[in-house]
């Protein structure tokens, strides 16, 4: 018997992935490396929500009980339907009774077989992605009958004519201006043309009714959503940021029912901890906001590193984060299929990708978060080759700066080459953010002794 042989512990698990077409073998070798990914990156922090179980046994079964869950309504008729972007309007798919997923790559496993066809120099998340498809590595890609792409970056773009060889693709054109007419009309056109391409996948008619249901649907999951971010507001803190991260990166991959009452229980749970004054991690440790470039299952090395050395991240400016749920789409109003899609498109254009031009709500945002959520500092992330957020970082920095919240820009990939180095500097950054909240500290009890002096002379 083989190594990889020996790891497979459910059997149901394998015939279901010979039934999809997947690489066992090398499928093997990928999936046993996240165990001890999991252990040491989630399972040694101390002190953690017990809702968030849920969320650990979701990913232990990463690729076995939701997969197969998928793959049977598949065979029951219903269709999948995958995307890689926050611009994937799913409120059709919910309605058509269609399973929407989120296939963007976040592991290093596939890149090679990747770049044998795409550039070396594209960004990580493009390469995995397809890498994923080609290899035959995932199953939640193997059971997709339709994919969406946008043309957000040109590296995606690009990657899209390809995949579309192996799986039928619809692309969204994505205008790259958002603050015009001909922009708002040319995107709410292209968000209707894809009502009907879901129509005619899956032979059902999007009504006014299941929109309206299915829009309902989608504002839960992001109320849910904001309502963990909330409890993040409270210092102590009452979740890590890994396990919020984590969350996030399950919000299109689970079903939305079940993720919306699960990410309410958990919620729940954290309000509560955080009028018991319950944290993760010590009142008073430095507080990081993350902006940037998303991060899919399992890109957990930035939350991982900022957490172990000693602070805590405490909201994410990002497609796995705030872009995803900040706006709700508001049909009060609406009074036809038309205005209800409107209303759709609408809330599409307020993600602020760096993908348009200009994107001056985005440096905004960064900073208007930083304050609500009281962040001592803010760590820039950008995955390699990814020239939107990378040069966008200039706008950024220079809004942090004017309102004096450091900033640190990483620049990386999906491996494990650059740890030590990662390590290094944002320990430093970290450590400049501790003396920086303890002399502040330290200023106002000082000015605090002063005034009561005065008071008493
Ligand atoms: S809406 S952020 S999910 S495009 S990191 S692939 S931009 S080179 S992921 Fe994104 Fe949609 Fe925008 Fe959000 Fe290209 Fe950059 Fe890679 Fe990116």
């Amino acid at each position: 018997m083989t190594e990889t042989k020996k790891i497979r512990t459910d059997v149901d698990n394998e015939t279901f992935w010979r039934e999809v077409g997947l690489d066992v073998e090398r499928h093997d070798d990928l999936i046993k490396g996240l165990p001890p990914v999991f252990q040491s990156v989630f399972l040694t922090q101390k002190n953690r929500p017990e809702k968030i179980s849920y969320f650990d046994s979701f990913i232990q079964d990463l690729h076995g009980k939701r997969p197969k869950e998928v793959y049977d309504k598949k065979n029951n008729g219903d269709k999948v339907i995958g995307a890689f972007c926050a611009f994937f309007p799913e409120e059709f798919v919910h309605a058509t009774g269609a399973v929407p997923l989120v296939l963007c790559g976040g592991a290093e496993f596939p890149i090679a077989d990747a770049e044998k066809i795409l550039p070396r120099n594209t960004c990580p998340l493009i390469k995995s992605s397809f890498g994923f498809k080609i290899s035959n590595l995932c199953p939640y890609f193997q059971s997709a009958d339709l994919l969406v792409g946008e043309t957000t970056c040109g590296g995606k773009k690009k990657m899209y004519e390809l995949l579309g060889e192996y799986v039928p693709t619809h692309i969204l054109h994505l205008p790259h201006m958002k603050d015009d007419a001909l922009s708002r009309n040319l995107w709410f056109e292209e968000v209707k043309k894809f009502k009907g391409r879901v129509e005619e996948l899956t032979g059902r008619k999007v009504t006014d009714e299941n929109l309206r249901a299915a829009i309902d649907l989608t504002n839960r999951k992001r109320k849910a959503l904001a309502r963990v971010y909330n409890t993040r507001k409270a210092d102590p803190v009452p979740i890590s940021g890994k396990d919020v991260l984590r969350v996030m990166q399950l919000a299109l991959f689970d079903d939305a029912k079940r993720f919306v009452k699960k990410t309410n229980e958990l919620a729940k749970e954290l309000e509560a901890r955080v009028l018991r004054g319950e944290g993760v991690a010590a009142k008073g440790a430095p507080r990081v906001l993350i902006s940037g470039t998303p991060m899919t299952i399992p890109n957990w090395k930035i939350h991982d590193t900022i957490e172990k050395s000693g602070a805590v991240v405490v909201t994410e400016e990002s497609c796995t984060g705030t872009r995803y749920f900040t706006d709700l789409v508001d049909t009060s109003g609406a009074s036809s299929s038309d205005d209800l899609i409107k209303a759709m498109a609408e809330k599409y254009l307020h993600i602020n990708c760096a993908c348009f031009t200009p994107n001056n709500e985005r440096p905004e945002d960064v900073v208007r978060l930083a304050g609500e959520y009281n962040a001592d500092g803010v760590v820039y992330y950008v995955l390699q080759f990814c020239h939107e957020f990378n040069t966008e970082f200039a706008k950024v920095e220079r809004a942090l700066r004017a309102v004096g919240i450091p900033v640190i820009k990483i620049e990386t990939d999906y491996s494990d080459s650059d740890r030590g180095q990662l390590k290094t500097r944002i320990e430093t950054f970290v450590d400049m953010l501790r003396a920086s909240k303890a002399a502040k500290v330290s200023k106002a009890s000082r000015a605090a002794s002063m005034a009561r002096a005065e008071l008493r002379a």
